[in-house]
């Protein structure tokens, strides 16, 4: 060692300044936003994610999470990881589509039958294909997060056949294959962030939304909405984005555990998530909501209602993306 690193060292341990676990890994504080409460299953995989950085880096990263829109909406959030100012962001692919339009092919009503085969396409060839899109856009996507299949909540009627969608004023992600969806089913759909939605239920300018049963329950929705229709129409996933402006200043060892601690909190927001969404629908209901399914038939004449959206979602898609999702779909589906 040269005396002048000698020198260099003795003055930072002296300025109690934590060293770097290696010359490769640098002292980093990363904030993280998202539009959920903290008690999301989102949660859970952001505190396994933290607990993984502080042990692959001696604690010299700080994970700093801000929840419920605190830091704006997805899109906001995302627009601030293209211009550097953020380090990451756990969203929805539904907001962000004006930044990639193929991500709309989540949007598709009806794509997914169950998780597993979200999961297979998310995890596979597929899932990197769009991760790697995301690139041209300034965006890393460490992994796949889910959101879920999502379930109709208002304060008008039960939904137990397609009529009664009819004049419902349902609020929708900001995306136009959701809007093109629930204006074919015969509501009246409006766009808005996330944030906006508790209170535009509690005013009533709306009568209706579409989230997850964790969510439904974390963001304490059934205390302003009075039923619950399981239509399962849609299962969005999560994306946790990090910015590549900032993304390019780490080492290839932090790009490697901000991929590796991103997909072990995968694996523990995913279990958290299936085992929670039981558990929301149960206390949901003993909040006083009233829950129904759909007849399986209904459900049929509900699907093929929209099922011109695909077609009319292709352009903005693109085509290919969404023959690679169906024959994607069908090797998983064996057929
Ligand atoms: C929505 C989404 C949101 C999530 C959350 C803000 O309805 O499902 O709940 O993106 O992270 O806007």
């Amino acid at each position: 060692m040269t005396n002048l690193t000698k020198l260099t060292l003795t003055t930072i341990l002296a300025a109690g300044v934590a060293l770097p676990a290696s010359a490769e890994i640098q002292s980093r504080t990363i904030t993280v936003s998202n539009g959920v409460a903290e008690s999301h299953p989102v949660g859970n995989g952001i505190e396994a994610m933290r607990e993984c950085m502080t042990e692959r880096t001696d604690g010299a990263w700080t994970l700093n999470a801000f929840w419920s829109s605190a830091l704006g909406d997805d899109l906001t959030a995302t627009q601030a990881l293209r211009s550097g100012t953020q380090e990451m962001v756990v969203t929805s692919t539904s907001p962000i589509v004006g930044i990639e339009p193929a991500l709309g092919v989540f949007d598709l009503p009806f794509l997914f039958n169950d998780a597993a085969e979200a999961d297979a396409v998310l995890d596979g060839d597929f899932g990197d294909m769009m991760s790697e899109r995301m690139r041209d856009a300034g965006l890393v996507n460490l992994a796949w997060w889910e959101n879920g299949f999502r379930n109709l909540t208002n304060s008008v009627r039960p939904v137990t056949t397609l009529e009664d969608f009819e004049g419902m004023r349902v609020r929708v992600m900001q995306n136009n294959i959701f809007l093109d969806t629930f204006q074919t089913l015969g509501t009246n759909a409006t766009p808005m962030a996330f944030g906006e939605v508790f209170t535009a239920l509690e005013t009533r300018a709306i009568d209706a939304q579409e989230n997850p049963y964790v969510t439904i329950d974390t963001s304490q929705f059934f205390e302003v909405q009075d039923y619950l229709s399981a239509t399962q129409h849609a299962y969005t996933p999560f994306m946790v984005l990090f910015s590549g402006p900032i993304w390019n200043t780490y080492s290839e060892e932090e790009q490697q555990i901000l991929v590796d601690c991103a997909e072990i909190g995968r694996d523990v927001q995913r279990s958290v998530s299936r085992e929670l969404s039981d558990q929301s629908l149960a206390r949901v209901q003993e909040a006083g909501m009233q829950f129904n399914e759909i007849d399986p038939a209904e459900l049929q004449r509900i699907r093929e209602a929209v099922a011109g959206v695909y077609d009319r979602s292709a352009e903005s898609i693109g085509q290919d993306v969404i023959d690679s999702m169906m024959s994607e779909l069908a090797t998983i589906r064996g057929e």
